[in-house]
């Protein structure tokens, strides 16, 4: 399986988030894509290639055109500010208070089009997150033209970006960008799976009300884990979309066994769906050791994991999403792209 990645990926280098009440070292970095580049070359999964570049309107196709000029004009409004290093927002429009007019200054920006405080922006963030979806697009194409399946090794991440906020170190939805673009493409129905230990609030929130696009959520109880306000049982979609979005929350803990059981069941729905073409969004945080997470799987079960998608046999496009357990990100990661290709 051909693998796309962009060095350009590694410019947002972040220092700290902010978690657990208190400035922490950053965990969405870098080194994450490294390790995934050299478990990919390691283990000879085939060709790494460059992204192409698809320009903005893909983005536009899932992004509102504000929140998009928002992040493109974002460090020279800080800088312009006074500010320098990482932006945290810190204020949000809430019950009651007003998105519109839009704010002025950068505070009432930052508030204005995020849902978190535990995700930082800074100078090349933007860019970086512009690759990472020419990545998950590059891989959708090689996939359209078909390839029973491409791995995009996306960061930063994208499944909590919904069309007009980032957060959850999300900027760009890059597994729902892929997915429009696969419909615009030709493709009548797309499933996309989520199997990142945390619900994919922006992506549900983006495809809530269309039936076009199938969404399922194998992840933590939202109850007791981030991003606790979305990913509930009984949120199956709305309007045109009503039963088109199915959520598989599980208890804190779940091993594979647990896990499994909902991921069987999401592909049951998925298989009921016929989709032309499936997308996963592939975190690699359900493991046991992982730093933020409260899951049990194995690097085995990772394995186990791959096969049970590619047994789908959909042509399959792999976007990367979360995944902290750094030394062991790539192994797991690979191991799922491997359990797949065994099982094809
Ligand atoms: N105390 C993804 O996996 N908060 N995002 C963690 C830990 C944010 C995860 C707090 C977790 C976001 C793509
Ligand atoms: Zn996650």
């Amino acid at each position: 399986m051909k693998t796309v990645f962009s060095a350009g990926q590694l410019a947002h280098d972040p220092r700290h988030e902010i978690s657990d009440g208190t400035l922490k070292p950053a965990v969405e970095i870098p080194a994450r894509a490294e390790m995934v580049r050299e478990a990919v070359l390691a283990r000879r999964l085939g060709e790494i290639l460059e992204p192409e570049d698809f320009g903005m309107e893909p983005l536009a196709r899932v992004h509102d055109a504000d929140y998009l000029a928002f992040l493109e004009s974002f460090w020279t409004r800080w800088t312009n500010a006074g500010r320098s290093g990482e932006a945290f927002p810190f204020v949000w429009p809430v019950r009651g208070l007003n998105i519109d007019p839009v704010p002025d200054h950068i505070d009432g920006l930052l508030g204005r089009y995020s849902f978190d405080a535990g995700t930082p922006m800074g100078e090349h963030t933007f860019a970086a997150a512009r690759a990472s979806a020419n990545s998950a697009l590059t891989a959708a194409r090689l996939v359209a033209g078909g390839e029973r399946a491409a791995f995009a090794l996306c960061r930063p991440p994208g499944h909590h970006a919904a069309a007009d906020y980032y957060g959850g170190y999300c900027f760009l939805n890059n597994a729902a960008i892929a997915a429009q673009w696969l419909r615009d493409a030709g493709a009548e129905r797309v499933a996309l799976l989520d199997v990142d230990y945390h619900h994919g609030n922006g992506t549900q929130a983006i495809f809530y009300e269309r039936r076009d696009v199938l969404f399922l959520s194998v992840h933590a109880d939202p109850r007791e884990e981030y991003p606790y306000f979305l990913g509930h049982a009984g949120e199956t979609g709305a309007g045109e979309g009503t039963g088109f979005t199915a959520n598989y929350p599980l208890e804190l803990g779940a091993d594979w066994d647990a896990w499994s059981r909902a991921l069987d069941a999401s592909l049951a729905r998925v298989a009921q769906y016929k989709p032309d073409t499936l997308v996963v969004s592939l975190g690699l945080d359900p493991y046991e050791h992982d730093p933020i997470s409260r899951f049990r799987l194995t690097s085995d079960d990772f394995t186990r994991m791959g096969a049970r998608l590619a047994a789908a046999g959909l042509p399959t496009v792999f976007v990367m999403e979360g995944g902290y357990a750094v030394e062991a990100l790539g192994v797991n990661c690979v191991n799922v792209l491997a359990g797949f290709e065994a099982g094809s």
